[in-house]
C-alpha cells in the first residue's frame, strides 16, 4: 500500500523568477509535492545545486538535466520502498550519488524528492507535517525573525550588512509575534516615506531603501519599534545577518563601511553596534573560513546570539568544528545546503545536544512551499527565519504557523529565547 511507484518531477519557478524543481512522490492512489529554494549568498561548502550551465534558453539556470535525473535515475532507486522509511530514502539517493557535496544528482534533486516523501509519509498517516519530526509532544511555535530591511545581495542599495531583522521576545504567542512584527513594519514604512525614500521591498520582502550606511537603517528600525509603542531591547530585538563572506578580502572585512579594516577593529565595531542597537543576534559575523576572527568575537562578548549560517552549512563535520572552536552559540538551519531530511535532522539533533540554538531557515529564492513552518515546530526549534511580512512566498510559512498554533489551541506555548 506505502510503496512508491514513482517519482516524477518538473522544472517551475522561485520567487526571483529562476527555474527550480518541483518533485512529486507517487505511492497508490497517493501523491506530495515539493519545490527545492535557491540562496543568493551561498557558502562554499553548500551541497551542489545542478543548473544547466550551458543551456542558453535560459540563460544557463534551467534544471532540466536535475528534472531528468529525479525521473530516470532516481525514480528507479525508489520504486517500491516504503514510504514512510525516510532515512532509507535518503540514504540510497545519497548513496546513489555517491559524492561529498551531491554533484552527481544535484542536492537540489535529491531535496525535493526528500521533502515530497516526507510530506507524503504524514499525509498516509493522516497526521500533521509537524508531528512526525523529532518532537512528539510539547510543541512549542518559533519566534519570528523578520527580514526587515534587506542590503547586500538581496537588495541593491549598497547597505554593507544583508539582513536587518526584528524579533518579538516578549510576546505571549505566535499570533502576538505577529502583531508585533507587522506595527513595526507598518511604522517603518511611514518612517521611510517620510524620508522621501522608496518602500519596494528586496528578495525577502523587507525594505530596500536605497541608504548604504548600516547605521542609518538602524536608526530607522529603532525609530520605528518606539513608535509602535515597544522597547527595543527588551519587547523586541533587532538581530543582523552580516553575510560577511561578500565582504571579505585578505583577512580584511568591509562590514562596518566600504573601507577594509582587521578583526579586531571589525570586532570593536561590532561591540559598539551591540551596545548602541542592543543587538540580540548576528549572523554570518565573519567569512565561512575565518574560524579564529568567529572565535575572537565569542570571547570578547556575551548574552548575544552569535548564528553559523555559511559557516555550517548545515553540514554534520563543520558544527563539530565550530562546538569545538567555540565559534557560536546557534546554527542556522538550510535543508537545501546539505540536500536531505535525515541528514537536516541529524544537524538538529546534534546542535540541541550541545546546546546551540536552531534557527531554520528560507533560502532568499524561495517558493509556496510551507515545509519549514512544520519543521521549526517539529524540531523544537526557538527561531524561524523566513522574510518580512511582504511576498506571498515569505508570508505563507507565517501562515502555516498560525494555523499551527490554532490547531494545537491551549496547549500552544511560545518557544524560549533565552
Ligand atoms: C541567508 C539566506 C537567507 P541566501 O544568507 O541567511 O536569508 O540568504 O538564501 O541568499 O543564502
Ligand atoms: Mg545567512
Amino acid at each position: 500500500m506505502s510503496k512508491i511507484i514513482k517519482v516524477k518531477a518538473r522544472q517551475v519557478f522561485d520567487s526571483r523568477g529562476n527555474p527550480t524543481i518541483e518533485a512529486e512522490v507517487f505511492i497508490k492512489n497517493n501523491s506530495a509535492i515539493a519545490i527545492c529554494p535557491s540562496g543568493a549568498s551561498t557558502g562554499t561548502y553548500e551541497a551542489f545545486e545542478k543548473r544547466d550551465k550551458n543551456n542558453q534558453r535560459y540563460l544557463g539556470k534551467s534544471v532540466l538535466k536535475a528534472v531528468n535525473l529525479v525521473n530516470s535515475k532516481i525514480s528507479k532507486k525508489l520504486k517500491g520502498q516504503n514510504i514512510h522509511n525516510q532515512e532509507r530514502i535518503d540514504t540510497l539517493m545519497i548513496n546513489l550519488d555517491g559524492t561529498r557535496q551531491k554533484t552527481k544528482l544535484g542536492a537540489n534533486s535529491i531535496l525535493a524528492v526528500s521533502i515530497a516523501a516526507k510530506k507524503l509519509s504524514a499525509k498516509v498517516r493522516k497526521l500533521p507535517l509537524y508531528k512526525t519530526f523529532l518532537i512528539k509532544n510539547n510543541y512549542k511555535l518559533p519566534y519570528p525573525l523578520m527580514n526587515i530591511i534587506n542590503g547586500g545581495a538581496h537588495a541593491n542599495n549598497g547597505l554593507r550588512i544583508q539582513e536587518f531583522m526584528i524579533r518579538p521576545d516578549r510576546a505571549r504567542n505566535f499570533s502576538d509575534a505577529m502583531r508585533i512584527c507587522f506595527l513595526v513594519i507598518k511604522n517603518l514604512s511611514k518612517l521611510i516615506k517620510i524620508k522621501g525614500l522608496s518602500t519596494s521591498v528586496g528578495d525577502e520582502g523587507g525594505f530596500a531603501p536605497m541608504i548604504n550606511n548600516n547605521k542609518q537603517a538602524l536608526d530607522l528600525i529603532v525609530s520605528a519599534i518606539q513608535k509602535s509603542g515597544f522597547i527595543n531591547g527588551k519587547d523586541v530585538s533587532i538581530c543582523l545577518d552580516v553575510a560577511a563572506n561578500e565582504l571579505y578580502k585578505k583577512n580584511r572585512y568591509s562590514i562596518h563601511s566600504k573601507s577594509f579594516i582587521s578583526v579586531k577593529k571589525s570586532i570593536d565595531e561590532y561591540i559598539k553596534l551591540i551596545k548602541k542597537y542592543k543587538i540580540k543576534s548576528i549572523e554570518d559575523p565573519f567569512a565561512e573560513d575565518d574560524w579564529v576572527a568567529w572565535n575572537r568575537l565569542m570571547k570578547s562578548i556575551n548574552k548575544v546570539q552569535i548564528v553559523g549560517d555559511d559557516l555550517y552549512v548545515t553540514n554534520l563535520e563543520r558544527l563539530k568544528k565550530g562546538f569545538l572552536n567555540i565559534s557560536s552559540n546557534a546554527i542556522l538551519i538550510k535543508l537545501n545546503q546539505i540536500g536531505t531530511v535525515t541528514e537536516t535532522l541529524d544537524v538538529i539533533k546534534f546542535a540541541q545536544i550541545i546546546g546551540f540554538k536552531t534557527i531554520i531557515s528560507h533560502r532568499s529564492g524561495d517558493s509556496e512551499d510551507t515545509f519549514i513552518a512544520d519543521l521549526a515546530v517539529g524540531t523544537n526549534s526557538n527561531q524561524i527565519k523566513t522574510g518580512s511580512l511582504a511576498r506571498s512566498e515569505r508570508v505563507a510559512k507565517y501562515n502555516q504557523l498560525l494555523r499551527i498554533e490554532e490547531e494545537l489551541g491551549k496547549k500552544a506555548r511560545m518557544n524560549k529565547i533565552h
